[in-house]
């Protein structure tokens, strides 16, 4: 009888303290449950779009869906410039970017944009996983861009409304580029008009005649359907600008070392996936493509269209950190 009124109270104190410490944890857990929205310019069934569902599951998976990714493909969120910007700002947590459209913005992701500068898809990678891809990587983390892994994007080559065999027989004709003054060089440098255009309005211009002609990889031309409207492609495989998987300079700021580690580490993963998806669908897009009437012209002689790019190099490698950082990439073996 007279332990009990003593015992009450502490028995009282002890619950509430218990009910309080796990109300507290309840309530961290749910503030870090944290979902991330992510851009990508293509369609769900794109190597990039596989190799992104598959860098959410592995962080779902690995952070018990204390993080989650919502990827929101075929440019719902926007055209890449702008999901630059919004990425920028934090509004997008993640995206899968080519390097092109960020050439003006990080002037050394200029370098693995050059014409004609990787001797092979084994060399890309080995440059990109590297020290080189390290320190391009590092400059666009200071515009608060920060990439997590490297995904593959094929050769580019040309394709236009009229044949084209050689590098004369651009000239005066009006190319689509991405938005960087590389790619304006460039196509300068082969004698054509540049014109600057977003990646969904390109069918329509080839359509309409605004353009008359484009560049990109054997998937894009495929999956975009521009074949249907720009019949000739040459292999001139003039560039194998790679792209990136990456997360907003905000949100990393706010992960743990150890989040930090598991998101890269999944990243990484992903991004080998998407490399043997990407070399399978490179194979199986060709196929489409003829198989939907483009007209396919091998340039077996790569010659004239590399010397055509003189004057891209003599601009853009006059810069000695990028003359320094394409001759570590010739170097590479
Ligand atoms: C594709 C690339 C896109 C975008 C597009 C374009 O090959 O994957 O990110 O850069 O080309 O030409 O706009």
């Amino acid at each position: 009888m007279t332990g009990a009124p003593m015992a009450r109270p502490w028995r009282l104190r002890a619950a509430l303290a218990a009910a309080a410490i796990a109300m507290t944890c309840f309530a961290a857990t749910v503030s870090k449950a944290q979902e991330w929205r992510g851009w990508n310019i293509h369609p769900p069934d794109y190597p990039v779009s596989r190799g992104m569902e598959r860098f959410g599951e592995l962080v779902a998976q690995r952070t018990n869906n204390r993080i989650r990714l919502k990827t929101y493909h075929s440019a719902q969120l926007g055209q890449q410039d702008e999901a630059i910007q919004q990425m920028r700002l934090g509004s997008i947590d993640f995206a899968e970017f080519n390097l092109s459209p960020l050439n003006n913005l990080a002037p050394l992701t200029q370098v693995p944009t050059l014409p004609f500068l990787f001797r092979s898809v084994e060399h890309l990678h080995t440059v990109m996983d590297g020290p080189v891809g390290d320190e391009i990587a590092k400059q666009l983390e200071g515009v608060g861009i920060v990439p997590l892994a490297w995904y593959d994007a094929g050769a580019r080559s040309m394709y236009t409304r009229r044949l084209v065999a050689k590098p004369e027989d651009l000239r005066g004709m009006k190319i689509r580029v991405q938005t960087s003054d590389l790619w304006i060089d460039l196509i300068r440098a082969l004698g054509a008009n540049p014109t600057p255009l977003p990646f969904g309005e390109v069918y329509t211009s080839l359509q309409s005649g605004v353009i008359d002609g484009a560049e990109n990889n054997w998937p894009s031309y495929e999956s975009t359907r521009h074949f249907e409207v720009a019949r000739y492609f040459a292999t001139t495989e003039h560039s194998n600008v790679p792209e990136i998987l990456a997360v907003s300079r905000t949100r990393w700021q706010r992960l743990s070392a150890a989040d930090k580690e598991l998101v890269k580490a999944a990243a990484r993963e992903s991004a080998q996936m998407q490399r043997q998806l990407w070399a399978e669908r490179e194979r199986v897009s060709r196929e489409r493509v003829i198989a939907g009437g483009a007209q396919v012209t091998e340039i077996t002689d790569k010659g004239p269209w590399q010397a055509a790019m003189a004057p891209v190099y003599a601009k853009y490698a006059a810069d000695p950190t990028v003359a320094s950082l394409v001759q570590r990439i010739r170097e590479t073996r």
